[in-house]
């Protein structure tokens, strides 16, 4: 088999990529471990940022999102028992779109149906050959028979756990990484969200976030040990926790009803540089991790692939390589200014096992300054709505 650009993995990563290479006349094909079934299965994002509106209209799969998906132009901020408000459009031009992962993923496949691009799903052993040659190829096994597609490019668009950042040579990677003592644990409940804009909440007891999927899917986390378990936690337990976690006057109103989803996620800062290595370009969550409190880890895979698309469109369009050569500075600039505010934006809501006491006076005054500061405001507003591409 050939093709000029290969996929390895089929997340939101590599299916926005291949949509917006195929509006481009560029051919691809995606490899993804498991079942379609398996990845619509997975419950994650719910905050999309202007940047990934903007790049699902460029592709042509806004039509479900932009019906379905929620404006957001504000998040509430709750600590010692209150409440306030960041107005994005009061800082900002621009406003997020509560829109779950699982649903972008899903008009992506659809999407890739449409225009009959190939998808090969749970296949095994994928090895990224030759890719810092001219002639890279990838290796893989589907339905136990031994496949190879030899390629111009490879996208390693494969997550935390997948082969891609691998193949870059140990002596060539950099990686940084921060792993937080605490996780998330979510739920899934068909139940009205307790209020129409997200509250990140800061309380003595702990991180608890009141999000939503739509008008009767509620999505709620509390910051658990990062050792727990989500099967130590029954629904009573956990909307008891919340509770005690979100201002009395939020808490009176809260509904609850059966999880249809429950489960812990760590929380982690990571980094590999450089993102590129020869042919093979590296995106999304394959490159960098970001604890969820700031909603950046799937909106940081959407500028990887704006610069991606871009380069190679440039490359196959005029066969200038500047973009694809400029493509791991440009999307690790972007990287790290999310990596910091997710950073900055976790330790602030958290409290970490041991925490002393000035660090808790150090929070509440950081808080009681973005409170109170305008200009305080304004920088949270302009990286929570997204930093331009
Ligand atoms: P993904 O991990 O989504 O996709 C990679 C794909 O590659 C997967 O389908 C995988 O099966 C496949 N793959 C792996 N190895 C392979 C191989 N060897 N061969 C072929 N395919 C392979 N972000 C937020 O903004 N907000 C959140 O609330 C949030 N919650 C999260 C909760 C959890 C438990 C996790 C793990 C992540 C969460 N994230 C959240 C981050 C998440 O949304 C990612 O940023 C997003 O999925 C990134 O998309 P991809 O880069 O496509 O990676
Ligand atoms: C979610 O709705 O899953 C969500 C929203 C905002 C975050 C993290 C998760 O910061």
């Amino acid at each position: 088999m050939r093709t000029q650009v290969v996929i390895v993995g089929g997340g939101p990563s590599g299916l926005l990529l291949g949509q917006l290479l195929h509006k481009a006349g560029i051919e691809t094909v995606v490899l993804e471990r498991k079942s379609r079934a398996y990845v619509l299965g997975r419950i994650r994002a719910g905050v999309l940022e202007r940047g990934l509106v903007g790049l699902m209209r460029e592709a042509g799969v806004d039509a479900r999102m932009t019906a379905e998906g929620y404006v957001h132009d504000g998040t509430l901020i709750a600590y010692d028992g209150d409440m306030f408000r960041v107005d994005f459009t009061k800082h900002t031009d621009a406003t997020v779109l509560v829109y779950g992962q699982t649903e972008v993923t899903r008009d992506l496949y659809a999407a890739r149906d449409d225009i009959g691009a190939k998808t090969h799903f749970e296949v095994e052993n994928v090895v990224i050959e030759d890719a810092d040659s001219d002639h890279p190829f990838v290796a893989f096994r589907e339905g136990g028979v031994d496949q190879r597609i030899d390629c111009d490019f490879v996208a390693g668009c494969d997550g935390f756990h997948g082969v891609s950042r691998k193949t870059i040579p140990a002596d060539v990677r950099r990686e940084y990484e921060k792993v937080y003592p605490f996780g998330w644990l979510g739920i899934l409940s068909e139940t009205p969200p307790v209020n129409d804009e997200l509250i990140y909440a800061n309380s003595d007891r702990g991180f608890a976030l009141c999000s939503m999927r739509n008008a009767n899917l509620s999505r709620y986390y509390i910051q658990c040990d990062a050792s727990d378990n989500a099967d130590n936690w029954s629904d009573e337990a956990f909307w008891t926790e919340l509770r005690k976690r979100i201002p009395a006057s939020v808490a009176d109103s809260l509904v609850t009803g059966p999880s249809i989803e429950k489960s812990i996620a760590p929380l982690r800062s990571f980094v590999t540089e450089p993102m590129r290595w020869g042919r093979l370009f590296l995106c999304g969550d394959a490159a960098h991790i970001v604890p969820p409190t700031g909603a950046k880890g799937l909106n940081t895979a959407a500028s990887d692939v704006h610069y991606l698309y871009q380069g190679l469109r440039q490359f196959y369009a005029e066969g200038d390589a500047a973009g694809l050569d400029a493509y791991s500075a440009q999307a690790l600039a972007r990287v790290w200014k999310t990596e910091r505010f997710s950073w900055w934006f976790s330790n602030l809501m958290h409290h970490a096992p041991g925490q002393s006491d000035f660090d808790k006076k150090m929070q509440l005054a950081e808080l009681a300054f973005l409170r109170d500061s305008p200009e305080a405001q304004a920088s949270f507003a302009l990286n929570y709505v997204g930093l331009p591409y």
